[in-house]
């Protein structure tokens, strides 16, 4: 018996052919991108600043510091190409155009909310704009995700699917099963690692084998692997334009390590002991929103007050949504058994069986 292995790389980053794909975007869509990330920071500040005020409960996890991760990767695939991450998800469902009212309603447990508010901050959902979560389990959407992807390659849909998980997430069983099912099948799905450096408290050299060469573990199924700079949002888009292509294309599944940092801590209660500040100060010089700010400025593509009045819109569209969910109704107690069972069941009501249900 011959046992064939498909070849363990895809170009590194540094070796993609010039120009990049970014080279093509004009100032109207740098100051787009540029928007999204402001709108996510400004969003995510004033999460923050409700969650001291109580009006947030349970856990809250903040993407801060990496926002070029979602920005730049949803903005190098189509609006109908479904993506799915983690429990930090309020940038990847802004990124994908969900109205920033309905997703501080739900993490204020409102019934305005994308989920009524029964989700909370970790589960993000907004199916009209194909984000399928917001998932609390770490690596959970992972398996999910290759389901998506199936659902795309049995229908013969033109589309890629986005999975994003954390450092940690790598070495939950369900991540390697997931990963092995999309390779085996030449699944369209992107596995999109946001390398952030830390699980909670654990940095990734200490709870990851072979962490400083993570296209091993891509070779070991065989999978197309790519890494980008992710504290670049064109860097990031040059990557996922290249690797999105191809897996539309029919070259099967790809690993993405996206190097990445988290400005604050792991959720809201994180003294954070486990890191430097000198170390937080160093990331916190690679700003995303600096970076692209920068650019655009040498490049007068923009002038200094043109990007002061975006970063006020997004500022007013952050407090609009917080006033928004304060003055949104809570969900109510009739809501308790609503959307426990989708259809064909039905509606459950407490102390009947489910609507078309048969024993
Ligand atoms: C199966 C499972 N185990 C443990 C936890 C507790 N937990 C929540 S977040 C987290 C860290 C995950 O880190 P990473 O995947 O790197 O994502 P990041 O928080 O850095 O975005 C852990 C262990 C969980 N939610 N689910
Ligand atoms: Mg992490």
């Amino acid at each position: 018996m011959t046992i064939t292995t498909a070849p363990p790389s895809g170009a590194p980053a540094s070796d993609r052919p010039s120009p990049a794909p970014s080279d093509a975007l004009d100032a109207k869509a740098l100051l787009g991108l540029l928007e999204q990330m402001l709108l996510i920071r400004r969003f995510e500040e004033r999460c923050a600043q409700s969650y001291q005020q109580a009006k947030i409960g349970g856990f809250c996890h903040l993407y801060i510091g990496q926002e070029a991760v979602a920005v730049g990767s949803i903005a190098a695939v189509r609006p109908e190409d479904p993506i799915i991450t983690a429990y930090r998800d309020h940038g990847h469902a802004l990124a994908r155009g969900m109205d920033p009212r309905h997703c501080m309603a739900e993490m204020f447990g409102k019934i305005t909310g994308c989920a009524k508010g029964k989700g909370g901050s970790m589960h993000m959902f907004d199916k009209p704009h194909h984000m399928y979560g917001g998932h609390a389990i770490v690596g959970g959407q992972c398996p999910l995700g290759v389901g998506l992807a199936f659902g795309i390659q049995y229908n013969k849909e033109d589309k890629v699917c986005l999975c994003y998980f954390g450092d940690g997430a790598l070495n939950q069983g369900a991540v390697h099963e997931a990963m092995n099912l999309a390779a085996i099948w030449k699944l369209p799905i992107l596995f999109v690692v946001e390398n952030n450096l830390y699980s909670m408290g654990t940095h990734i050299a200490r709870g990851t084998s072979m962490a400083d060469n993570l296209a091993a573990k891509a070779g070991a199924y065989g999978m197309r692997y790519a890494e980008c700079d992710g504290m670049g949002v064109l860097k990031v888009y040059d990557c996922f334009k290249t690797e999105a292509d191809r897996t539309r294309a029919g070259e099967g599944p790809c690993f993405i390590n996206v190097e990445t940092y988290r400005f604050k801590g792991h959720s809201m209660s994180d003294p954070q002991k486990y890191r430097t500040k000198e170390e937080v100060e160093e990331f916190e010089e690679q700003d995303c929103i600096q970076r692209l700010r920068r650019r655009i400025l040498n490049r007068k593509m923009a002038t200094e007050d043109q990007i002061q009045a975006i970063d006020d819109k997004c500022k007013k569209l952050a407090i609009e949504a917080v006033k928004f969910a304060d003055e949104s109704p809570a969900i109510g107690v009739d809501e308790l058994y609503t959307d426990v069972y989708s259809q064909p069941f039905g509606p459950y009501k407490l102390g009947q069986p489910a609507e078309g249900f048969r024993e």
